[in-house]
Order: C-alpha cells, then sequence, then structure tokens
C-alpha cells in the first residue's frame, strides 16, 4: 500500500499559501497538479532529447520518436487496449469526443438517433448536437433516478435499432456517477449502435480495461491525471479506425500525397496529422508510471476513504444541499454542493479566502444543472485526488461552517 501523506511532497506546488493559509487543492475534476517526476521529464526532454517525431534521421529526432511511441506503449497497457494501433494522441478529452462525432457524420443518416445521457459534459453534447444538425439524426437523452444514477427503464425505451450511437460518461464530473459503461456497451451492441464513452473523470480515479468494457470508443485527457494540459488520448476498436476517415489532414498521416488527392499512413498516425504534442506525450508517460507505482485499485480506495469520511461531516452542516447518489459506493470522489442560499461564487470565493480551492458554477453541464432544477443554474464542486488526505476533508468542512456563520445562514 503506498504512503498517501507522504506522496504530497512530490507535487512543488502544494507547499505554498494561498491567502496565508496552506493551500487545500479541492479542484481535481478540473485539473490535477503535476508530480517532480512529471515536471522532471519534461525539463529532461526538453533539456537532452528535443526534436521532431517521426520525421528526422538523427539521433535525437530517433530518440525523441522512440520516447514517445513507448508511452503508446505505457497507455496501451495502462488502458487495456489489444495494440498501440488502437492509441491516438489527442490535445484531450473534447478533441477524441470531436474526433468521433465527425466519424459519426460519415455513418449517420437522417432519422438516426444518437443516444446520450443527460450528466453529459458539454464536449460529450455538443459535438453530437453538431453531427446531428449536419445528418439529420437525432439527439436523444437518458434521464436520472431521484438518486442521481442513470434511469435504466428510460435507457432501455430509449435504445432501439434506431440508435447508431451511444455516447456515455463513465464518472459525471458533476453528481460524480459511475455508470455502468460495460453494461450499457452491450445493450448498444445488441442494437447495432457504436459505444463511446467519455473516460475523462473514471481514468484518473480507476482501473481501466476498454477491452473489458468493449466499448468502440474511448476519450481522457493527460491533464487530469498528473500529465501537462494538451495531451489526451483517444482508444479506438482497431477494425473501426480503419474503416473511419481522419478528420484532420497535413503532415505526419499521409502515405502518398499528389497534386489531386493523397493517401492515408497506417494506424494510428493515420489519425494523427502535424506535429504532436511530443513532450506532453512524453511526460504522460511519466503519469502513468507515477500512478501506476501506486496502482489504480489503490488510488480508488484512497478516494472512496475520503468520501466516506466527508460526506457525513458535509451533510452534517445545516442548508447543504449535496447533488449525486447518496451511496458512496456508487460515485466518484467529486462532491457538488449549496449552502443555503448563497451563490456557489461566493461560497468558492470564501473558501479561497481559507486557502481551499474548489470550483464554482455550471461544471459545462448546463442540460444537467437546468434538469436538476439547481437554483441560480450553478453550484459548488469539491473534488479530491490521491494527494488529498483526511486533514483537507476536516478544513474544508471547517471552513464551510466558518462560511455558513460569517453569512448568518
Ligand atoms: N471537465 C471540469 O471542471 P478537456 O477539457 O478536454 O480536458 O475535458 C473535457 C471534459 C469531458 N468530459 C468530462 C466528464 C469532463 O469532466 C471534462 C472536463 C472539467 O469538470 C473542465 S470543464
Amino acid at each position: 500500500m503506498p504512503d498517501f501523506q507522504t506522496l504530497k511532497n512530490d507535487f512543488p506546488i502544494l507547499s505554498q499559501s494561498v491567502n496565508d493559509e496552506p493551500l487545500v487543492y479541492l479542484d481535481n475534476a478540473a485539473t490535477t497538479q503535476k508530480p517532480q517526476q512529471v515536471l522532471q521529464q519534461l525539463t529532461d526532454y526538453y533539456a537532452t532529447s528535443n526534436a521532431n517525431v517521426h520525421r528526422g534521421v538523427h539521433t535525437l529526432a530517433e530518440r525523441a520518436t522512440a520516447q514517445y511511441e513507448a508511452v503508446r506503449e505505457k497507455v496501451r497497457a495502462f488502458i487495456g487496449a489489444t495494440s498501440t494501433r488502437e492509441v491516438l494522441f489527442t490535445r484531450g478529452t473534447t478533441t477524441g469526443l470531436n474526433w468521433v462525432a465527425q466519424f459519426a457524420r460519415q455513418v449517420l443518416q437522417p432519422g438516426d438517433e444518437i443516444l446520450l445521457s443527460i450528466m453529459e459534459h458539454h464536449s460529450n453534447l455538443v459535438p453530437w448536437q453538431e453531427a446531428a444538425k449536419a445528418t439529420g439524426a437525432v439527439v436523444r437523452f437518458v434521464y436520472l433516478t431521484e438518486n442521481g444514477e442513470l434511469d435504466s427503464a428510460d435507457l432501455r425505451a430509449k435504445l432501439t435499432d434506431k440508435t447508431k450511437f451511444v455516447s456515455i460518461t463513465q464518472v459525471s464530473n458533476v453528481l460524480g456517477t459511475v455508470n455502468p459503461v460495460k453494461e450499457i456497451a452491450a445493450l448498444a451492441h445488441a442494437h447495432g449502435a457504436y459505444m463511446v464513452v467519455d473516460g475523462a473523470q473514471s481514468t484518473p480515479h480507476m482501473a481501466i480495461d476498454v477491452a473489458a468494457l468493449d466499448c468502440d470508443f474511448f476519450a481522457f485527457s493527460g491533464h487530469k491525471m498528473l500529465a501537462p494540459t494538451g495531451i489526451g488520448v483517444l482508444y479506438g476498436k482497431e477494425e473501426l479506425l480503419e474503416k473511419f476517415e481522419p478528420v484532420e489532414f497535413g503532415g505526419e498521416m499521409i502515405d502518398f500525397v499528389y497534386e489531386s488527392h493523397a493517401t492515408w499512413t497506417e494506424l494510428p498516425w493515420k489519425f494523427e496529422a502535424g506535429t504532436p504534442n511530443i513532450a506532453g506525450a512524453i511526460a504522460l508517460g511519466a503519469a502513468v508510471d507515477y500512478l501506476s507505482e501506486i496502482g489504480m485499485d489503490a488510488v480508488h480506495a484512497h478516494e472512496q476513504a475520503l468520501l466516506d469520511y466527508v460526506l457525513p461531516k458535509l451533510r452534517a452542516i445545516p442548508g447543504m444541499a449535496i447533488y449525486g447518489p447518496k451511496k458512496n459506493a456508487a460515485r466518484g470522489g467529486v462532491v457538488s454542493f449549496n449552502l443555503g442560499n448563497l451563490h456557489p461564487h461566493d461560497v468558492a470565493t470564501a473558501l479561497d479566502m481559507q486557502g481551499i480551492a474548489v470550483r464554482a458554477g455550471h461544471h459545462c453541464a448546463q442540460p444537467l444543472i437546468q434538469y436538476l432544477k439547481i437554483p441560480v443554474g450553478a453550484c459548488a464542486r469539491a473534488s479530491f485526488y490521491i494527494y488529498n488526505d483526511f486533514a483537507d476533508c476536516d478544513k474544508l468542512v471547517e471552513a464551510l461552517w466558518a462560511t455558513k456563520d460569517y453569512f448568518g445562514v
């Protein structure tokens, strides 16, 4: 079992004070902090190996290419893909989901249906609205139970032979709800639909096995799992990536270019047009190593222990409205809430004055916030990661009591 107490020392940013209080960083669903090992990898790459990949024959170019491609293999193993041909580097989840929604335009017909859940992030919603607009397909939504979980009866009623794509988040960035994407994939396939999983909030927090999930596409971001911004991954089943046309064109992705047309190179490079985020990918490799050393089951267990500790204390604060599943086992390390009639921006500002970073707003999930009829269309959100501990939980709870008393809620 890793020592989660000393692990905080790996993160230089966490040793600072904010507003004269030791920083308590609880905005991990937005982005995580980076350990020394990842920062060092970035510096080492630029200091010793920087060159463009797949182009040169000189030593640095070959070194950079080898390091970049080695990360593809690390990511393959981390998410349980069958082949590195199925691992595409992207800028992040948003890019991955946009690519899939572009692939969808290659097959969608008027009247076809795209099934989403109402808890989707805008990145797994707006690209589908646009794909529907371009093809005459229709976007439908699965709604929720009282407990903030997907309504499986609604899902089964709406998943029909008209459904061509089902695209669902594995963990909600607002409710923390963990969705049964494996079971949904089986249902989708039984109706001949493709299954797309938004893994932005799951990959950093739990073991992922895309082959076992049997999803067709799976997207996630490096920056939510200790890596830099601007690097992410789209997994796709090999036969589908062979079938779909690329959506970005230019250098790196071609086989041969004629005056009138071009042919594409093989997977996975067929989809990776232009100079990629080489340093970001290599640093993602360091993040994957860091998490693998801890073990994703241990990461998950740590966050569950924090949730089990903090949720009863938060629920005990009078006037607290906490959104999402009541049972902790059904949620990830995300707690969205409102405190009485205080605006969540005021709550987040009051917490910041006490050194605590949380997010407040609609969390890029406006249809969900509307559906839940959350007052003022916003909520505050505390989200946990490996370097958070029970002391961080206590500080959050104390600061919320102080905020409540200060505003007289
Ligand atoms: N959610 C949050 O604070 P990008 O921005 O491409 O790395 O990830 C987009 C995205 C997609 N799906 C889910 C479920 C997400 O949570 C996010 C990012 C952040 O909740 C920033 S809005």
